[in-house]
């Protein structure tokens, strides 16, 4: 490595992120065919198409407007920001479907930055983080549980967050590669403490496609501060939610939509340290 290449390394740029997310996307894809039955293709191609023709007609689209919307489209894979614009826009929605059968803890999207198979650690546990990792100490603590209030010894929690710049390892540079991501392994107890720091509300990067959408419309680029987690349990649905913080920026102005009462935290001092303490069962469903 040169010097002159070092700054340029350390840059976070949307398509940086984006080719990450893109490429991690791909990787989780990889081996699952597809099931393309013709009438369910037309029938969801079809709308698609026939809502995009009612739209272009109601607001009298023009050939500028349609040729930008060419030029942007092209740019969003160009970027590599597909899986952001896709999951902070319309997973909410494909979730909420998914899961409206569900008991147990609700569900809240997986988003972009999930990367599987971080390192194992104890019930008892603190997530990979630097020395001194900037924010405010956080202990979650509780137990996971199956919907008729069995404790689950069997259960795994893979958790993985933004840091207190509002970053993901593996998807901005300088950060080790697991910093702030584990899959804690719940005691025979089923009981869960994990000592992590508070997550940053979280921007979509500005300067990317789905930046220029935000700014183009004059919304906010901002989802709260969340925790992501998701529970494995042998006999029982996978989990996948997200965890937010009562009187956060932004957590009742999510841009992805995706904040649910029942999943916001309300931490509270720790008596004899800096942090703050919060207690929380995940439940999950039988299958
Ligand atoms: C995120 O961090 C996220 O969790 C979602 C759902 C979408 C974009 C960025
Ligand atoms: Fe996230």
């Amino acid at each position: 490595m040169t010097d002159q290449l070092a700054p340029a390394r350390l840059q976070a740029t949307a398509s940086s992120s984006g080719a990450s997310a893109t490429a991690q996307f791909l990787s989780k894809q990889r081996d699952q065919a597809p099931t393309t039955d013709p009438e369910r293709v037309s029938a969801l191609a079809g709308e698609l198409i026939e809502a995009a023709r009612q739209i272009i007609r109601r607001h009298r689209v023009t050939y500028d407007e349609f040729d930008a919307l060419k030029v942007w489209l092209i740019q969003i894979g160009l970027d590599g920001e597909w899986p952001l614009f896709l999951d902070v826009w319309l997973e909410q929605t494909v979730e909420q479907v998914a899961n409206e059968e569900r008991g147990g803890t609700k569900g809240s999207p997986e988003g972009p930055y999930f990367v599987p198979d971080a390192p194992r650690l104890p019930a008892d546990a603190t997530l990979p983080m630097r020395a001194n990792e900037p924010g405010i100490p956080l202990l979650f603590q509780g137990r996971v549980l199956s919907t008729a209030g069995q404790p689950l010894p069997g259960a795994t929690i893979e958790m993985w967050q933004a840091d207190d710049a509002g970053t993901y390892s593996q998807f901005a540079p300088g950060l080790p590669e697991w910093n702030l991501r584990g899959t804690v392994v719940v005691g025979d107890d089923a009981r869960f403490s994990i000592r992590t720091v508070e997550p940053s509300p979280y921007e979509i990067p500005t300067d990317g496609s789905c930046g220029r959408l935000i700014t183009a419309a004059g919304w906010h680029a901002w989802r709260p501060g969340h925790l992501h987690v998701r529970v494995s349990a042998p006999g029982h649905h996978t989990l996948t939610t997200q965890l937010y913080f009562k009187g956060g920026s932004h957590v009742d102005s999510d841009i992805a939509g995706a904040v649910k009462p029942e999943l916001i935290l309300d931490p509270t001092p720790v008596a004899d340290g800096p942090g703050r303490r919060v207690g929380y069962d995940l439940v999950v469903d039988p299958v």
